[in-house]
């Protein structure tokens, strides 16, 4: 497998971060990152997308210079968007919802959490970000240990499958779309805001091929609709050694 431009600069690399190049939660290895920046960066252009918000993304990155290691760095879908180091677009859900709507589906959400018990609950239920809400059973001030549990118990408990359907019961036309990313919780995006919101900064950049890769790329997953969208091509790892070993076959190293 070879990429299909013959100009290695017009082809774009572009990887979720959780589970593709890091361990679930964690911070991206030494390895991986010099093979990064050192041998693909000096190939191509690379960018990151990400559902979590900078903050996170730049903790398991290494630090904030993450965005001048990277050419592109997509937080939050790419809702919020750096190109060269340079914050170019900030969009939010508040401005899509309404403050009224807004209230009405977190005091929704809040109240369908106060009528489940689970092993444990801790705190922070409902996160909200410049452009999703994340809303967590468990609570997101959960221990690891705690984080690890929840998602073997939601396992056989569906415990997000069914709020989210009771969300989509209760709030059917409101443009509204959600997704199990991680262990214990799952956003909730106006439809059009999944990965493929990040293409839309790219469309004007001249780019051959954008190669996609991503952890979570069955149908509900995070990653689904970027890793089909026509304008990628999308590459489905199991875990960051994976995607190394895509990237060697891709680039004939
Ligand atoms: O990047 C995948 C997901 O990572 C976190 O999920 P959880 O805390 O449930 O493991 C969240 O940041 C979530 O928004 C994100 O999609």
């Amino acid at each position: 497998m070879e990429p299909n431009s013959k100009d290695n600069a017009s082809i774009l690399c572009l990887f979720d971060v959780d589970g593709t190049l890091t361990k679930p939660r964690n911070v991206i290895s030494e390895d991986m990152e010099y093979f990064l920046l050192n041998k693909i960066r000096p190939l191509c252009k690379i960018g990151l997308v990400g559902g979590s918000d900078f903050k996170k993304i730049s903790e398991q990155m290494n630090g904030d210079d993450v965005i001048h290691k990277y050419d592109y760095v997509f937080p939050e879908n790419g809702l919020v968007s750096y190109k060269n180091g340079q914050e170019i677009c900030r969009q939010s859900i508040q401005k899509f919802m309404g403050e009224e709507i807004l209230q009405k589906f977190i005091n929704f959400a809040l109240k369908y959490l106060s009528t489940i018990t689970l092993p444990v609950k801790r705190g922070t239920f409902v996160e909200f970000r410049n452009g999703m809400l994340n809303i967590s059973p468990i609570g997101r001030s959960c221990s690891q240990s705690e984080r690890d549990d929840f998602e073997q118990y939601d396992k056989v408990h569906d415990i997000r499958m069914n709020m989210i359907e009771a969300l989509k019961l209760e709030f059917p036309d409101i443009g509204l779309k959600y997704s199990i990313g991680g262990q214990i919780s799952f956003d909730v995006f106006p439809i059009g805001w999944d990965k493929t919101y990040c293409l839309k900064h790219l469309e004007n950049e001249g780019f051959g091929e954008i190669h996609f890769f991503g952890d979570k790329t069955h149908p509900g997953g995070n990653d689904f609709e970027i890793f089909s969208d026509s304008r990628t091509i999308g590459h489905r790892v199991s875990n960051p050694e994976n995607t190394k070993e895509i990237l060697i076959k891709l680039f004939n190293l």
